[in-house]
Formats: structure tokens, sequence, C-alpha cells
């Protein structure tokens, strides 16, 4: 496999060095007897349901351990994008980090599986798969890269967005310019369908469609709501053309230096998070919807998913190309979406 940029310790840019700086300066701040609280990095605003699941895993580690143990967040994406920040997280700047899976597509192909379009038949589908065996060898496939894959948590599915016209069809994207996360599986599904892609953070999607840099994006109602997208973008079409969990993982610099029973402490709030966060994810996807809905938010149906998922389909045999890809693909085929 080629050498990740970010496995390979190349490419740290001076603004990351700096940022990691400061990350190390508020560390110590924080000021533990035994050393300090774990750092956490995370794009959304605190109230939001993936900042919320860190926090809850956080108080299971201080009334655990007395408060030896402990996570503080940094939300709203404070300390930079998730690629940045993956990559300070890598080198240990950082000791853990909420991020979606689409930011480590380029370093890890395992990671691709989730994000595959029409992949998964419904949220259920993917809580089965990856609460089951996939979802450990997907985690686990991180730590070769520096990273320790601690859990996963919802995302619900995303849909496209955009200033100019509802997308019935595959036909009706034709042309349109549409952000995607820095991932060239995204960037292939979105050129997949006829229109142009444009990888950039989230922090600036809001301002690149004022400024009519991009005509759209695609993502879930609680993202779409809470970066203020569909007050600029107000066609919301159904496509739910991706399921991709967001995934929870810690510096392997850091997971190394701790000790077995501490390592085991963490992924056992972790993994104990999840449920609180499906819960309130469940909430956040009905409160967007209700609210964007009275907002005025022109949505619809698409006609003919089979379309769109014809459409994107050879972005699978451009991505899925290892043995232990297409084995984990067809896993995850053959399982039911409900007990
Ligand atoms: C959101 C996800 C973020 C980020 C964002 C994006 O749904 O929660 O972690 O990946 O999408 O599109 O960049």
């Amino acid at each position: 496999m080629k050498p990740s940029r970010m496995s390979d310790g190349g490419g740290i840019s001076r603004r990351n060095v700096l940022i990691a700086g400061a990350a190390a300066g508020a560390l110590s701040a924080c000021g533990r007897a035994d050393g300090r609280a774990f750092l956490s990095s995370d794009t959304h605003p605190a109230d939001y349901p993936t900042v919320q699941a860190v926090d809850e895993m956080a108080r299971l580690l201080r009334e655990r351990t007395n408060g030896r143990l402990d996570v503080k967040t940094y939300a709203g994406g404070q300390l930079g994008s998730e690629r940045d920040t993956l990559e300070i997280t890598v080198f240990g700047g950082l000791d853990m980090n909420r991020v979606n899976l689409a930011p480590l597509n380029s370093i890890e192909p395992m990671t691709t599986i989730p994000a595959l379009p029409f992949l998964f038949r419904s949220n259920n589908h993917m809580r089965r798969a990856l609460d089951s065996a996939v979802g450990d060898e997907i985690l686990e496939s991180l730590t070769r890269h520096g990273l320790i894959g601690l859990c996963f948590y919802d995302s619900g599915d995303r849909n496209f967005y955009n200033t100019k016209r509802p997308i019935y069809t595959p036909a009706d994207m034709k042309g349109l310019k549409i952000r995607v996360p820095n991932s060239d599986l995204y960037i292939a599904m979105v050129k997949a369908l006829g229109a142009d892609a444009t990888p950039m953070s989230i922090s600036e999607v809001y301002q690149s469609l004022v400024q009519g840099v991009i005509d759209g994006a695609e993502n879930n109602w609680p993202s779409y709501e809470s970066g203020r997208h569909f007050e600029v973008a107000t066609y919301y079409s159904l496509t739910q053309h991706v399921i991709a969990p967001e995934v929870l993982v810690m510096s392997r610099r850091r997971w190394d230096k701790l000790t077995p029973e501490d390592q085991a402490e963490v992924r056992k709030a972790a993994r104990e998070s999840v449920p609180f966060m499906r819960t309130l994810w469940d909430r956040r996807v009905d409160a967007a919807r209700s609210k964007l809905l009275a907002a005025g938010v022109k949505v619809n149906e698409i006609t003919d998913p089979a379309a769109f998922a014809a459409a994107m389909r050879p972005v699978w045999d451009r991505y899925i190309v290892t043995d232990d890809q297409r084995r984990i693909v067809q896993q995850i085929e053959d399982m039911a979406e409900a007990e």
C-alpha cells in the first residue's frame, strides 16, 4: 500500500505544528496531578450529539477512575479542520479526535467501505454492521496509521442540497458545483452524477454558498442545520446516497503510554457512549428536520433511487480493490437489517 501522508510523518505544515504547540499548552494548563485530561477535537458545536457523546464518555471515565482519566473537547473546529487535526493526532499533539470517515479515506482503504454509495440499506443496517466484527476490523485498520479506533457514532444519511433547483434525477445534478469533504471517494461520487466536485473543509461551506463559489453540498439534516447552510441552499433533496458513520480515534502515541487497565477503561467508556449518542442523534435529526421544514426549506423525495445507485456504482469498483475490502463489503451486503 502507498504510504499515507499522515503515516509517513511527512507533509506536516508549519501551521499544524503551531496548532499542536497551542494544544500542548492548553493541555498543561489543564493540570492534572498525574498529567492531564485527554484533549479532543470536534468540528461541531458543543451541543452537537458527537460532542455530547464524548462528554458522556468523559463523565464515565471520571466516575470510574476518581477523576484520574478525563477528556476535554475543543468543539466548533477551534483547533482546525478534520484533516489538519487528524494529522496532529497522529503525531501526538492531540490525544483524541472525533471525525467523519471521509478524511481517513485517503490513508486507509478499509475506511472507504462504510462510505460507499448505497451500501447500507438503512441506518439500522449501518448500526448492525458496525456493531459486529466488521466494525472492529475497520477500527483496527487504523492502528497501522498511528490511530486507535475507539468507536463509531451515527451520522445518518447524507442528502444533496443546493441554491438552484430540486434534484429528482441524476440529470438534475449536471453542472452543479458541489462541495464535498476532502476525500477522493466523495469527489468520484459527485463526478459520477455529472456535477463538479469541490473539496473543502465544512467550516468554509456557508461562506462559499453565499459567495456562489459553490452551488451546493451534501450532508445530514443536523449538519445542514447547524452550519446554517439551509439559509442559502434551500433545496434539500433526499438522495440518501451515503450513510457513513463518524469515528472517535485516539493518538497511538498517547495510547501506548497508558497502562493496559487504563486502555480498557478508555475503550469501555467509548463503547458505552455509543447508545447514548444514538438516542441524542435520533432526536437531533427529528428536531433539525422539523425546524427546517418550518423555516421553509424545500424538501423533495427523489424519483428513482436506483438511478442514483446505478450512476454511482462504478465508484465501488474503483475504490474496492483489496480482498479484505471485498470480503467486508460482502459481509455487510449479506447482513440482515434487523434481528
Ligand atoms: C458531518 C460530519 C463532520 C464532517 C462534515 C463534513 O456530517 O459530522 O464530521 O465530516 O459532515 O461534511 O465535512
